[in-house]
């Protein structure tokens, strides 16, 4: 894959107009995977951020068609289009389903899981910005130790992140991705590589947010960066079973040094009533993730 801005498609998918929150990581991200996925597209999507960036029926910014469906359904609504299409022997139509960490990690895991078994042909993605954000920063299981949420206001989350990569990877996927807006090369390449694919193809965003995580609109890229810095998170392939580091991440298990998680910390709201031995328990964690990765890369 080649650093290359040129190789974007130039068109837009997203008019101006959205109702998403200035420096919103999943509206940066959102552009450039439907850049990458273009027309022959079909999204199905539940109540969420993005559902609000879309917009209220009959009027919407985005011109790729779009199904709205219900936080449980939502991976059974895209079998659903996808059976439909192959009863129409349109094979050639990608069907996407998109949902937020609340969606895809607590209340859509079980249609989901069932969607992956059966290796159903569509793309999952999951937008993670680590809480039930449009609602107004709920906990979720994605809600990272430490953090605090307004349903954990008087301590801090104290539970670490579930580890959804691991869950999906048990599926035996042909393709899982994990990628952030802060990289948007990165995003681009792995979502025109996973429409080629066929079968269940799961790709995580990492997908910072203002008003969730307490830091300026400005910071949203520098916030991004600085969790592949410290390697809170792994931009990687997964490509039937097998683990590859990819783009700055690669770069780091190669010859670079992660920063420690303090410099990520100490930029986000979220984190101020974290305690120091929660610290040191978050940087053990991405310690032993970054380790395993490590081994599984040597493979
Ligand atoms: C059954 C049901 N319960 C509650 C809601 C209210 N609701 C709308 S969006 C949302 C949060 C979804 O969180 P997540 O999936 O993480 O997406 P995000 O809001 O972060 O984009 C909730 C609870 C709803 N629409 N439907
Ligand atoms: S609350 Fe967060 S995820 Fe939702 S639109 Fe605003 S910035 Fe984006």
């Amino acid at each position: 894959m080649k650093d290359n801005i040129f190789k974007i498609n130039e068109k837009e998918y997203i008019l101006p107009g959205s109702r998403a929150c200035q420096g919103c990581g999943l509206s940066l991200a959102y552009r450039h995977l439907l850049k990458a996925l273009r027309e022959d597209t079909i999204i199905t999507l539940p109540a969420s951020c993005l559902c609000v960036l879309h917009g209220l029926y009959p009027i919407t910014p985005v011109t790729i068609p779009t199904l709205n469906t219900t936080f449980a359904s939502t991976a059974a609504s895209a079998s659903g289009i996808a059976a439909g299409l192959a009863a129409l022997n349109k094979t050639d139509i990608t069907v996407v389903a998109i949902a937020g960490d609340g969606s895809t990690y607590d209340m859509g895991i079980q249609s989901l899981s069932g969607a992956a078994e059966r290796n159903t042909d569509f793309i999952f993605v999951c937008y993670d910005n680590e809480g039930y954000m449009n609602t107004g920063t709920q906990r979720s299981s994605a809600t990272p130790l430490g953090a605090t949420t307004t349903t954990t206001p008087i301590v801090p989350k104290q539970d670490n992140k579930k580890d959804f990569i691991k869950i999906m990877e048990a599926h035996d996927l042909p393709y899982l991705a994990t990628t952030s807006p802060s990289y948007p090369i990165d995003l681009y390449d792995k979502f025109v590589k996973a429409k080629r694919i066929k079968g269940t193809r799961y790709m995580h965003i990492y997908s910072p947010c203002p008003p969730g995580w307490g830091y300026p609109t400005k910071d949203t890229i520098r916030i991004g960066k600085l969790a592949v810095e410290t390697g809170i998170v792994v931009l990687c392939e997964i490509e039937n079973g097998k683990f590859r580091f990819t783009g700055r991440s690669k770069t780091l298990s190669k010859k670079g040094k992660k920063l420690p998680v303090i410099n990520y910390v100490e930029r986000q709201g979220r984190f101020k009533k974290m305690s120091i031995e929660q610290l040191n328990t978050l940087q053990t964690w991405v310690d032993t993730r970054w380790n395993e990765y490590l081994r599984r890369a040597e493979e």
